[in-house]
């Protein structure tokens, strides 16, 4: 059987105010050839499908425009799980409708654990693979808040939630599991050790959820994760993976492969896994350094064969505050097929108080932690209280986040 992994579309997504509908579409299409070409029978999507809990008409388009393009190919299943940033109810109003296409959405937790649970049949209906649809498990899904807990209980009871969530779903596939096939499973979290971007929002309470590799009964034959945006392996298992996010979402992902994965099966065995490539239809790139250096770099820039127009940002190293600074880059790449989306700077030691101040400037450019941690010096708080105030602030973040996307 031949299984592809992909996660974190964030369909409707903006870098520095652009929409990346042009990015997507180009992606799908290449999704829907690959499905071709490599005679997939099973499509896995591990989470965050869109980028916000209310996603523009346009998104929701091309998202529907997929999957009766998807009910057109020899794809015989398709498994959507929704992520941290994906609506619970916007994902599963059309699960009843998707079904009857062999469309299994599970937007959350579900309150009979069978739900989440999928059994992929060939053409006579004999079994073939069995999913545990594991999606991104809310905080409510997982503990039940007890007043007065530490840090570390805290901790411990969100690993240990999402670990049994795991071993109980373990459980139950196995007991319908047919002779020989295939136990797949899905996920959105942050696994422990794993390499993060910029873009990433926090999950479980400013990341404590942290599992790590063993927390994944050993009967899965292969884990599908989302939710970080760089392809990689968990713990050096080779079947527990994230397959990354196919559009780069910050520029901290300009160095990364944007892949998709085939995952190759023969009765239970994992034959291979191999990524394939998403086409890159847009560079980004960043300058870095002084006004003569991003200058020099600037004129060098040529042009790639992708057809998109490149963005930019520039970071520019000051040792002096330079009013013009922002229209002289710009300036430079007048004549390039170049759009610079953000030109930020850093000052030299002497002028460093000052760039702290000139920095709060660009309210676009603050985490709503970063200014918690800001109000929180100065104020003589001990690592205990301090350690204590941020973590009831990240849960205050975290419930308002689970707030918007029911
Ligand atoms: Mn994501």
């Amino acid at each position: 059987m031949r299984f592809l992994h992909t996660a974190d579309w964030h369909l409707g997504h903006h870098l520095c105010d652009k929409d990346r509908e042009e990015e997507h579409s180009r992606f799908l299409d290449f999704l829907l050839h690959t499905i071709h070409e490599q005679a997939i029978d099973v499509l896995l999507i591990a989470g965050d499908i869109f980028d916000n809990a209310n996603p523009p008409n346009s998104a929701l388009r091309m998202y529907y425009n997929f999957l009766k393009s998807l009910t057109q190919t020899h794809c015989k299943q398709t498994v959507i799980i929704g992520g941290n940033h994906d609506s619970v109810s916007t994902l599963n109003a059309p699960r009843a409708l998707l079904q009857s296409f062999n469309i299994s959405v599970i937007g959350g937790a579900t309150e009979n654990l069978q739900d989440e649970i999928i059994e992929v049949k060939d053409d006579s209906g004999i079994g073939q693979a069995v999913i545990c649809a594991v999606p991104y498990l809310r905080d409510r899904d997982i503990r039940n808040a007890v007043a007065g807990e530490l840090y570390e209980e805290r901790e411990k009871r969100i690993k240990q939630g999402i670990a049994t969530h795991y071993s109980d779903c373990a459980k139950m596939a196995q007991e319908n599991l047919p002779f020989g096939c295939p136990l797949l499973a899905t996920g959105h979290l942050y696994a422990a050790g794993a390499r993060t971007s910029d873009s990433e929002k926090d999950i479980h309470i400013g990341n404590l959820g942290q599992i790590t590799a063993d927390a994944f009964p050993k009967a899965f034959d292969y884990v599908a994760l989302g939710h970080l945006h760089r392809p990689q392996k968990v713990g050096g298992e080779e079947r527990i993976r994230y397959s990354g996010s196919p559009v780069p979402l910050s520029f901290s992902e300009i160095d990364d492969k944007k892949q998709v994965l085939l995952i190759e099966f023969e009765g239970k065995n994992l034959l291979n896994i191999t990524p394939i490539d998403v086409p890159i239809v847009r560079r980004l790139r960043r300058f870095k350094g002084s006004i003569a250096q991003v200058q020099t770099e600037l004129e060098l820039f040529e042009n790639g064969p992708e057809a998109l127009q490149c963005w930019a940002e520039v970071q520019l190293e000051l040792d002096k505050f330079t009013p013009d600074a922002d229209e002289q880059v710009r300036s430079f790449a007048a004549d390039k097929n170049l759009q610079i989306l953000k030109v930020s700077a850093t000052y030299t030691s002497a002028l460093a108080s000052l760039a702290e101040q000139t920095e709060i400037a660009d309210l676009s450019e603050l985490k709503v932690m970063d200014v918690f941690t800001r109000r929180c010096e100065g104020q003589n708080l001990d690592e205990a209280d301090q350690q204590e105030m941020t973590l009831l602030f990240s849960e205050l973040l975290s419930d308002m986040e689970e707030e918007k996307t029911r």
